[in-house]
């Protein structure tokens, strides 16, 4: 089949420059379903719960600091890995860069893993304080709150010259006015009633970085990545000297907080009965779950191969056959055979369909497919 290994199951042709370009790399891995949610923009339908979430992150900068913050919401999501990585400083050999993490159309083109993509493009527009909302893509674990397509808004916002007087001030100055504002967004979206923490963080882009968690259905979800922006990213756009802070806030993720949704897959439902339980600018809505249908667990247990073996290509490959259908991948259990010297995992899939019941026989041929794409693209011995 001429699959390339790292890749998985990844078809080799791709639209890019709009409807009527198609390319073929083998550098390309981004699969059927992956391409076909882009200009799907959940964020800017206006009932919908991502949008409905994004409008009140707005109404909240423009209550807070009127006229200062530019909103872009349309920027395309196939960017260059330069823009992606290079100019927000991520290291050459960083993790994020490899295809097993990151979706590539070529060598030098990718979907965009973060907002931040668009960081160092808006300060060279002269932009100094932005919120640039948009879908983002990546090769990410299985459960509740992962899903491989998601929406983060970016916010950056040089600081005045007149709030402090030397470097140094500058970035204790940042500091607290991000976390500031963040709190209060937190309040404004939440309540005071919400449980957060900030937790100590890196990302090339900032020093110093955090994150913030909110406690949510029994566990800390981390809902945002921010920090003092890099001196590096605004000297060499337009900014020099100056001093800045940046978030990135994953919007599914505070959507679920907001409106009580339980799975990360509901957004991508056409499902009246969930559709019809939002309402652009009603954000005192809690979803009403529709009865919950059984899941179905199936372990599947192999031999790692000796040319490598990535969890993230073991989902991207369950997610090509079972689409929405499933839920959760977790690894339960791993062994190294002493005399062989090989690794075997063994992996509990759990498949559940949030809109109906699922037959034995369509869960079995998913299984099917998902073992022998397992055995013939990921090189697996199956157990
Ligand atoms: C970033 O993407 C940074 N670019 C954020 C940032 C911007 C930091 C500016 C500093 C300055 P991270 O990979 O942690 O960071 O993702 C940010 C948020 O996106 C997470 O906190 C989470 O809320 C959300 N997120 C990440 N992966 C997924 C996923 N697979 N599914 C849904 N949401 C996700
Ligand atoms: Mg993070």
């Amino acid at each position: 089949k001429g699959v390339n290994l790292l890749l998985g199951n990844a078809p080799r042709l791709c639209r890019i420059h709009g409807p009527d370009v198609l390319t073929s790399h083998p550098f390309n891995n981004v699969t059927e379903n992956i391409f076909a949610k882009i200009g799907a923009n959940l964020h800017r339908r206006p009932d919908h719960p991502i949008c409905i979430i994004k409008e009140a992150i707005y109404a909240f900068f423009d209550e807070r600091h009127p006229g200062v913050f530019n909103k872009l919401d349309d920027l395309y999501p196939v960017v260059t890995a330069k823009a992606n990585f290079d100019e927000v400083l991520v290291p050459a050999d960083h993790v994020s860069r490899s295809p097993n993490d990151t979706y590539y159309i070529d060598t030098d083109t990718v979907l965009r893993c973060h907002t931040s993509a668009h960081q160092a493009e808006t300060l060279r527009k002269g932009e100094r304080a932005f919120l640039v909302t948009g879908d983002v893509y990546r090769r990410d674990s299985i459960d509740q709150s992962h899903y491989p397509v998601f929406h983060q808004m970016e916010g950056v916002k040089v600081l005045d010259r007149s709030q402090y007087s030397d470097a140094a001030g500058g970035t204790k100055v940042a500091e607290q006015e991000l976390k500031e504002t963040l709190e209060a967004l937190a309040a404004h979206l939440f309540g005071t009633g919400i449980e957060c923490r900030w937790v100590d963080a890196y990302f090339p882009f900032t020093d110093p970085s955090f994150e913030l968690e909110i406690f949510f259905n029994g566990e800390w979800l981390e809902v945002l990545g921010c920090g003092v922006m890099e001196q590096q990213i605004l000297d060499v756009n337009g900014c020099a000297g100056e001093k800045a802070w940046a978030f990135g806030l994953g919007l599914e993720r505070l959507a679920m907080v907001l409106f009580a949704i339980p799975d990360i897959r509901l957004f991508w439902t056409s499902d009246k009965r969930f559709t019809k339980q939002f309402k652009a600018g009603q954000l005192n809505a809690k979803f009403k779950p529709y009865s919950k249908y059984p899941p179905c667990f199936k372990d599947v247990s192999f031999w790692l191969p000796e040319t490598g073996f990535t969890e993230n290509n073991l989902c991207e490959v369950v997610r090509g056959h079972a689409g929405d259908l499933v839920e959760s991948v977790v690894l339960i259990d791993s062994f190294t055979h002493p005399k062989k010297q090989r690794t075997s995992h063994c992996y509990r899939i759990s498949y559940r369909s949030m809109d109906r019941s699922l037959t034995d026989e369509e869960i079995n041929d998913i299984q099917d497919n998902v073992r022998g794409s397992l055995s013939d693209d990921l090189k697996v011995e199956l157990r």
